[in-house]
């Protein structure tokens, strides 16, 4: 088991090697994020002023091709190797897309700090069910990972860099693949890039840890939230509500000179409630594990959407 043997056992508040270099790592995917992405760097901000700079993810998103050691795995060692748990599978058949979660280790998810060294985030990372595709999308998709050589060993490297681990692809090939899957055609432009940050906001201090009054807060400030069937996307138990932004856009420049603009990440929010067994707990005694877990397959596939050319080219609210 995973995380009983290579689990954190942090000492005080000195981090020591080990948990020093995840969350370097993390912090790099971090800044590679906030570059490109303006609108998760300034809803960041605004909420770092709100909350007197404190505040807590609840999970880190990755998006991978699953074909030829690519998918979910490529990506899940690192975490796995410094602890992580792999917990349950989430099936998007109208998507050709799967996913898996992966909790934190459990005796560095009090970290004290904020962001990356703050609780450590639950990990969810998808795949592209490749095999499903038609014969064309399939081509292309084989023909860039193929040719990354060991690209699929570096995955994490990668993300933490904010580089492709494979050559950039024509603007025709990624026409192709936004034809049949949009996700195809992000993970094809953007790779393992962290595709979005989620803030935990039962875990803010202002009345802003109500994700109602944060999304209408954020709304009044300006910044468009995904609307796909809804801003609020809540699982049928009631006890995970989540929203997300519409992805940022940056200018690609594609392999035969054409530059067009792509789409980037967003940023989401969940507030989990507590679950009934615990409702009775005094409000200071609630930690996390008292909270509802996991994700919800109906609100995941409605977030999926945060990239898709409806969500990001519409205007007004
Ligand atoms: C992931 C969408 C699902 C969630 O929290 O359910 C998701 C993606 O867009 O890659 O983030
Ligand atoms: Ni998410």
């Amino acid at each position: 088991n995973y995380s009983s043997e290579n689990g954190f056992h942090s000492q005080g508040s000195s981090i020591q090697g080990g948990e020093a270099f995840f969350r370097g790592v993390l912090e790099s995917m971090q800044s590679v994020y906030l570059n490109r992405n303006p609108t998760a760097k300034a809803i960041l901000d605004l909420v770092h002023s709100v909350e007197n700079n404190s505040l807590c993810y609840d999970h880190l998103a990755f998006r991978t091709f699953g074909v030829n050691g690519y998918g979910i795995d490529s990506m899940a060692g690192f975490f796995l190797d410094y602890g992580y748990t792999q917990r349950e599978e989430l099936r998007f058949p109208g998507k050709k897309l799967r996913a898996l979660w992966f909790s934190p280790p459990a005796d560095s998810f009090s970290g004290s700090g904020s962001g990356m060294n703050g609780p450590l985030p639950r990990i969810f990372i998808s795949e592209l069910l490749v095999d499903q595709m038609s014969p064309q999308t399939q081509e292309i998709i084989r023909k860039y990972t193929e040719s990354s050589g060991n690209g699929k060993k570096y995955a994490a490297l990668a993300s933490s860099l904010g580089h492709l681990t494979w050559e950039k692809p024509l603007y025709s090939e990624f026409q192709q693949l936004a034809r049949e899957s949009e996700y195809a055609a992000w993970t094809l432009v953007n790779g393992h890039a962290l595709n979005h940050v989620t803030i935990s906001t039962h875990r803010l201090k202002t009345h802003l840890r109500d994700i109602k009054k944060l999304n209408k807060f954020l709304e009044e400030n300006g910044f468009r939230l995904n609307s796909e069937g809804g801003v609020l996307k809540v699982s049928p138990d009631g006890l995970l509500q989540q929203s997300s932004t519409v992805a940022d856009s940056v200018s690609f420049q594609f392999s035969d000179g054409i530059t067009e603009s792509v789409p980037c990440s967003y940023i989401e929010f969940a507030e989990r409630f507590v679950l009934p067994q615990y409702e009775n707990l005094p409000h200071t005694e609630i930690k996390e594990f008292h909270r509802r877990d996991g994700f919800e397959v109906a609100s995941a596939d409605k977030i999926f959407e945060s990239t898709s050319k409806e969500q990001v080219s519409r205007v007004g609210s």
